[in-house]
């Protein structure tokens, strides 16, 4: 008979437990096996379940089909892909760069904060962006109280159910390019909130209203995608701060972050968001069921992916608002006006499938 080889792998889907991994050889008495040689690997199992997930083969992480920016190099042409929602650019601003051209932007002004279209363009190793044209969101202290500057658009019905933007949506994709000037340092701040409000109810909050424990009760929702970082550090990371159902205080929660990936200053970063709505059933004492999705992608490389997120127990409440926006709260004093804060956006594109970096 013929002598075979086998080979086992005993495998679990807890966490960081030992999986052993055996080969083994028949014997001429067949039936009995000998171990030839045997390992045991402490698995990060979260990854091996987003590698054996079959939505999440391509290395981008996720998305069954290609990503948008593939069939777009430069993102030229992409506003007009049927999935796409929204993009800007920031190459047709006018009047010295203070307001949109296209599209629905609402744009911050006050005395703390500047926000502008100023030259410049995405640039890494492998790509020098298109264009001239950059958003500049410039924050400064006047001795006390917060700033806020920024961008924020509507995506659907926001301020009331008759304004003719549509119902808004359950699921969405954005990506942006961002980068943070040589002398930002971390700081407090929040921002980039995607949310939605209850127009049924006259008394719903604002997206990006905070200290409310369940934001049911205020019908409404939201998640920012925002640097953290040791107060002082000139080394970032991304991270989510949502307003959902089931956080356990009156503040956001910051998911775990599955990849780390440092943040530094004068460089250009791809930030792509996935936001999926959990569904409902009202057939369910809660009928919240936890299903909802948040993703968050750096550079094409998924960092973090939380897949049990409670958003609404009504399927009316949808996405209608994102901001692009920075808040901080009080700014050290080296941050006067003559020397702002300064982050810097560019190629914005919202869309109802997975984008992907520019190619
Ligand atoms: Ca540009």
């Amino acid at each position: 008979m013929m002598l075979g080889y086998s080979l086992t792998w005993r495998f679990t889907m807890r966490r960081n437990v030992r999986h052993s991994l055996t080969a083994g050889r028949e014997t001429l008495s067949a039936g009995i096996s000998i171990a030839l040689c045997a390992a045991s690997l402490l698995l990060d199992i979260a990854a091996v379940s987003l590698a054996a997930d079959p939505v999440q083969k391509s290395p981008y992480g996720i998305s069954p089909v290609r990503p948008i920016a593939v069939k777009y190099p430069n993102d030229q042409g992409i506003a007009d892909d049927p999935e796409v929602v929204f993009a800007d650019d920031f190459e047709s601003w006018v009047k010295g760069g203070t307001e949109p051209n296209v599209g629905r932007w609402s744009v911050r002004k006050n005395k703390t904060s500047r926000t502008t279209v100023v030259r410049g363009q995405v640039t890494s190793n492998r790509l020098r962006g298109p264009g001239k044209g950059i958003l500049e969101i410039a924050c400064w202290t006047q001795g006390s109280g917060s700033q806020v500057g920024g961008l924020s658009l509507k995506l659907g019905n926001y301020n009331h159910a008759n304004e003719g933007l549509g119902d808004g949506y359950d699921e969405l994709y954005i990506r942006y390019y961002i980068n943070f000037d040589e002398d930002y340092r971390a700081v407090r701040n929040h921002g980039a909130n995607l949310g939605g409000r209850d127009l049924k109810r006259s008394s719903a909050a604002w997206v990006g209203m905070a200290g409310i424990r369940d934001v049911s009760t205020r019908g409404y929702f939201y998640s920012g995608v925002q640097p953290r970082g040791d107060s002082g550090s000139d080394e970032l990371e991304m991270g989510f701060y949502s307003y959902h159902l089931d956080k356990k205080g009156p503040w956001g929660e910051n998911y775990e972050v599955l990849k780390k990936i440092p943040i530094r200053m004068g460089r250009w970063y791809c930030v792509e968001r996935r936001m999926k709505l959990n569904s409902v059933d009202y057939h369910k004492s809660d009928p919240a069921n936890a299903d909802g999705i948040e993703e968050l992608w750096i550079d094409g490389k998924l960092t973090i992916r939380k897949t049990d997120v409670r958003f609404r127990r009504i399927e009316h409440l949808r996405i209608a608002l994102f901001s692009l926006e920075t808040y901080y709260h009080g700014l050290p004093e080296q941050y006067g006006r003559n020397h702002p804060i300064k982050v810097y956006f560019d190629n914005v594109v919202i869309a109802k499938s997975y984008i992907g970096p520019m190619s």
